[in-house]
């Protein structure tokens, strides 16, 4: 079966999370991804957060699958002729250096038009145009100035920070997408052009149900909020909400057996409208189906804390999967707190091919998340990711097509680390 991208070449210069979560895709839907790495030290992400000594991080390893390492120093002449002709050779470049690192390669947007006119070229930064753009950043500055640190959280603790990483990952999705419509576009215009995505702007996109209801604010209380039953007072800007449902049916985290030892005994349990009437049967409260106090979703806003209070007394009775198992007997939306360990184990995500185990040469068999996103005519592999340059001579050779003699003395140059021998797979 082919691959959806078969035959886009992506120049990949990205590095650390953001970047590489999108060439990942690219490469998962079937592009042929060259990674373009410092020589001798690589992505930074390659060293860090080791587990074993000496072996490719798991945070490198499970961001890089499906791609080719080439070492190659954009400093060098040498190395600048390498990337030039890289450049004509391939359909997009991909980046996440910090603010104007590309022009001080000397590869600004406008070379690389000239060069090729065809090439989309890609970058993700920290902010978009405007006083921060500039700045480094990271993912947690990303959850801060996007507005999800400050809408989550309780009330009355500290903004927090999300385990999702929305700020990296979700760019990454971001710049993937701004990729293939680029590429599809291109298929009627023949250009390339310049796609960028913001941390900031991403998160913000995804935070956009906080910026509704910032402006609902102006128009009164924001009922679905516990603080509203609670009679607290809003401020002028969003609240963090704790675990109250983003969306118009009221929800929360709720106690499950077992909640005193595991600290993920847990559900997610939403009281949707349509299906009240089941809830109170099920919880064992079916004189709330009439009583003008609970009847009817306006009475309850103010009710919210003794309802829920009321329906973990029996969430409480049961564990977490028991209670799912009945609850979804009868429509009603609910969902237990999986903790990393569980999904790991989970066998209908290997299934699926969401969670995958991986062989790598130098640390073994590993798990890691495959392609979240299923095409039915394009399915995705999971294949390790490459070692520090192991196909630097190949991409000369096979890409490039240089000849042994122009490959030894980019070699003599100094602008390339001879690749590492790859270990028997
Ligand atoms: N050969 C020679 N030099 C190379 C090279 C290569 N193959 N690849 C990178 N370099 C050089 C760059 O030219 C740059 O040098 P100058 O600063 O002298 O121009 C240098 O490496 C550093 O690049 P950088 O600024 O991108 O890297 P950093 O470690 O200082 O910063 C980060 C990292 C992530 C903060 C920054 O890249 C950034 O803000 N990126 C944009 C936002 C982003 O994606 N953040 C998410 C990262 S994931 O959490």
């Amino acid at each position: 079966m082919t691959k959806a991208l078969k035959g886009v070449r992506i120049l990949d210069f990205t590095h650390v999370q953001s970047g590489p979560t999108c060439t990942q895709l690219l490469a998962w839907f079937g592009a042929d991804v060259i990674k373009v790495e410092r020589p001798g030290v690589g992505d930074i992400t390659r060293g860090q957060l080791q587990d074993k000594p000496n072996v490719d991080s798991l945070y490198f390893t499970m961001l890089n699958h499906n791609k080719r390492s080439i070492t190659l120093d954009t400093k060098n002449p040498k190395g600048k002729e390498v990337l030039t002709a890289l450049i004509k050779s391939c359909d997009v470049l991909v980046e996440n250096f910090g603010p104007g690192v590309l022009d001080r390669m000397g590869f600004p947007w406008e070379k690389i038009h000239a060069l090729n006119p065809k090439m989309i070229v890609a970058s993700i930064k920290g902010f978009g145009p405007g006083p921060y753009e500039d700045c480094k950043v990271y993912e947690n500055v990303a959850q801060c100035t996007g507005g999800s640190a400050s809408t989550t959280g309780f009330r009355d603790g500290l903004p927090l920070v999300t385990g999702a990483q929305i700020g990296d990952s979700g760019t990454g999705l971001h710049l993937g997408l701004g990729i293939v419509a680029a590429l599809y576009q291109r298929t009627m215009t023949g250009q390339g052009q310049r796609v960028t995505v913001a941390m900031q702007d991403g998160v913000l996109n995804l935070a956009r149900v906080k910026l509704r209801d910032q402006q609902r604010l102006a128009h009164g209380p924001l009922k679905e909020y516990s603080q509203f039953g609670e009679g607290i007072p809003f401020g002028d800007a969003v609240p963090r909400a704790g675990n109250d449902s983003g969306g118009g049916q009221p929800g929360r985290i709720l106690k499950c057996k077992g909640w005193e030892t595991d600290p993920n005994a847990y559900l997610y349990f939403i009281t949707q409208a349509p299906v009240w009437e089941k809830i109170c049967d099920v919880i064992g409260e079916p004189g709330w189906k009439t009583h003008p106090d609970y009847a009817k979703p306006p009475a309850r806003l103010t009710r919210l804390n003794e309802i829920f209070a009321r329906i973990e007394q029996w969430t409480m009775t049961k564990t977490k999967f028991e209670a799912m198992d009945i609850l979804n007997k009868d429509d009603i939306p609910c969902g237990p707190i999986l903790s990393m360990k569980e999904l790991a184990e989970d066998q209908s995500l290997r299934a699926s091919g969401t969670v995958v185990e991986v062989d790598h040469p130098q640390r073994g068999k590993y798990l890691s998340v495959g392609n979240p996103i299923k095409l039915s005519d394009s399915p995705s592999e999971v294949l390790r990711s490459p070692l520090l340059g192991e196909h630097t001579d190949e991409i000369l050779r096979q890409v490039l097509g240089f000849s042994d003699h122009q490959v030894a003395e980019i070699h003599d140059s100094g602008a390339l680390d001879p690749p590492r021998k790859v270990a028997a797979e």
